[in-house]
């Protein structure tokens, strides 16, 4: 007898989605975008019971992750997951095979977008989805109930009846128009509890949503998975809009975080918007902090974000040489960036740059002139990070090929991404650890800055209290 022939379809089908991350020393935590849009385009097909969890902000260990799914009494098991989370799967699926053997159980998220095949081979899971989830789901609940077979559903990664791991072929079209896709099925979780938990952005207790506002990216970055693919699409401002307002109105929402590839792509898009945000609601506190390339940003588009309610955003220096922009395919234009850094800073909007030190072949003297660049630029906090090597992105392959003995450094177990002491570049892991830490050094141990952050900090009522999370998350490289 086939899953499907066993799911009681007298009631609802029962669906139980995770977002798999188990306790770390990462406490960061942001709403769980992707279960949220797969639920709500799910519940707008199928008559279903949908519970969503996400074990961090739970703070379940996985094996109460386990108990909890089979109390649920799921027809269908979905779990999402990132690579640092990854090495949970395996456990958490073995134990639901054995509780509940005719559940099905799907894989999906970034971790899948980045493994392929090979992250279900490790699991007991029945398939996995790579990339945009909610149409593929929806073929398979559609399998499921009408007894079909998912032999038939282009793209997907499944087991076969003996086991063995195979992927479908074809592949499913992305979603062009995203109005198509149904608000996130917001109500399906608690969102207040977000609110008291550390976020993406180093700034605390905001009652905020998250926004995800458009997918794909066109650039080509080699350590990004891209999990979108390179075409952009994006929600009309009209659609974003009306997403904030539901927020507010629901939940009492009193501000946004937007967590896009690249926000501001589209020029047109973000002053259309900035300017309907302000006719309907009128400016809402606004955060960016993984949504806007600085090299793309200009007096208008960062007037018109202030207008809307922008006070901090991230913005991606990376590498502050061309040649290693060449490199790693970001093409940052980086005059223009740090111009955009002093755009915002003249309009005290509170800035944190990203940067990534150890490159493959980065020498010593590139490596300082990033933090050169960094440092002395108008940027209020910036966390320097090491490069790490994820599979199935062009960086992997480009160290297979030039140096695989450097991916012996990197495990993906367990992995806290920042202790993994993986180094691509050319100077030897003395000298880059070294760096790393003169980075913070140097960046943060200048008079200016120093003063500049106590003044333009977001909340600096809360910097007594929040500091000493604060200075651990600059040593992390997570500000
Ligand atoms: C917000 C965010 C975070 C938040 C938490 C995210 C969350 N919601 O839990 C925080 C700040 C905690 C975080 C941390 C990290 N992040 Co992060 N983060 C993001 C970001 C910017 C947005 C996530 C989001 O909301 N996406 C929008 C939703 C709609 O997309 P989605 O979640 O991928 O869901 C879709 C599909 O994946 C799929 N899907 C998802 N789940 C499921 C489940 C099932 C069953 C199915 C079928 C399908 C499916 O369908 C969804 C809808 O189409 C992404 C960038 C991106 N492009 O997504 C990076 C990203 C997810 N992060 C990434 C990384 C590398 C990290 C870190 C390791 C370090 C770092 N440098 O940032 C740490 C991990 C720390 C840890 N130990 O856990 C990588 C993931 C790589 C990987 N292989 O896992 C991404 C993709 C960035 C990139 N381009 O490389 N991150
Ligand atoms: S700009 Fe961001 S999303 Fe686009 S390729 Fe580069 S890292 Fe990936």
């Amino acid at each position: 007898m086939t899953k499907a022939a066993q799911i009681n379809r007298q009631g609802k089908l029962r669906f139980f989605l995770a977002a798999v991350s188990p306790p770390s020393s990462c406490a960061l935590v942001t709403p769980p975008l992707g279960l949220l849009y797969i639920a709500a385009w799910l519940r707008e097909r199928f008559s279903l019971d949908i519970c969503v969890v996400n074990q961090r902000v739970e703070g379940w260990s996985s094996e109460r992750l386990v108990k909890e799914a089979i109390a649920f009494e799921p027809d269908i098991i979905g779990l999402g997951c990132m690579t640092p989370s990854s090495y949970a799967l395996p456990g958490i699926t073995e134990a639901l095979r054995v509780a509940l053997p005719n559940t099905l159980q799907v894989l999906g998220g970034p971790h899948i977008a980045a493994f392929g095949e090979d992250s279900l081979a490790v699991t007991a899971a029945d398939a996995a989805v790579v990339g945009e989830g909610e149409v593929l789901m929806e073929q398979i609940v559609r399998a499921v109930i009408e007894g079909g077979t998912m032999a038939d559903i282009p793209g997907l990664i499944r087991r076969d009846t003996d086991g063995t791991v195979v992927v479908n072929p074809g592949m499913q079209p992305l979603i062009e128009d995203l109005d198509t896709l149904p608000l996130p099925a917001y109500d399906l979780i608690d969102v207040s509890r977000y609110w008291r938990q550390p976020a993406m952005a180093p700034i605390p207790r905001r009652k905020y949503m998250a926004l995800f506002s458009s997918r794909g990216c066109p650039y080509g970055c080699i350590y990004c998975h891209n999990v979108f693919g390179r075409k952009f699409r994006a929600h009309s401002a009209a659609r974003m809009v009306e997403e904030i307002e539901y927020g507010m109105k629901t939940f009492g929402v009193e501000e946004v975080e937007f967590v896009d590839d690249c926000f501001n792509l589209d020029r047109k898009r973000v002053l259309e918007y900035s300017e309907l945000l302000q006719q309907k609601v009128g400016a809402v506190k606004t955060i960016f902090p993984n949504a806007i390339r600085g090299d793309l940003l200009d007096v208008e588009t960062v007037d018109a974000l202030v207008g809307a309610g922008m006070y901090y955003t991230a913005l991606a220096l990376e590498s502050g040489t061309p040649r290693i922009q060449e490199l790693i395919r970001k093409r940052l234009n980086i005059p223009k960036f740090l111009e955009a850094v002093a755009l915002c800073a003249e309009r005290k909007v509170f800035t944190n740059g990203y940067v990534m030190l150890g490159f493959p072949t980065e020498t010593e003297a590139e490596i300082k002139e990033t933090i050169r660049v960094a440092s002395e630029s108008r940027l209020n906090i910036a966390s320097f990070f090491r490069v790490t090597p994820f599979p199935n992105t062009p960086l992997y392959k480009y160290v297979e090929e030039h140096s695989p003995e450097k991916l012996a450094a990197v495990s993906y177990n367990e992995m806290e991404y920042w202790r993994v002491k993986v180094n691509l570049s050319a100077v030897s892991d003395k000298t880059l650890d070294w760096h790393l830490g003169n980075a913070n050094r140097n960046f943060y141990l200048r008079p200016k800055r120093l003063y500049r952050l106590l003044r333009e900090y977001p909340k600096p009522m809360l910097l007594p209290g929040y500091g000493w999370m604060f200075l651990k998350r600059i040593a992390a490289g997570l500000a």
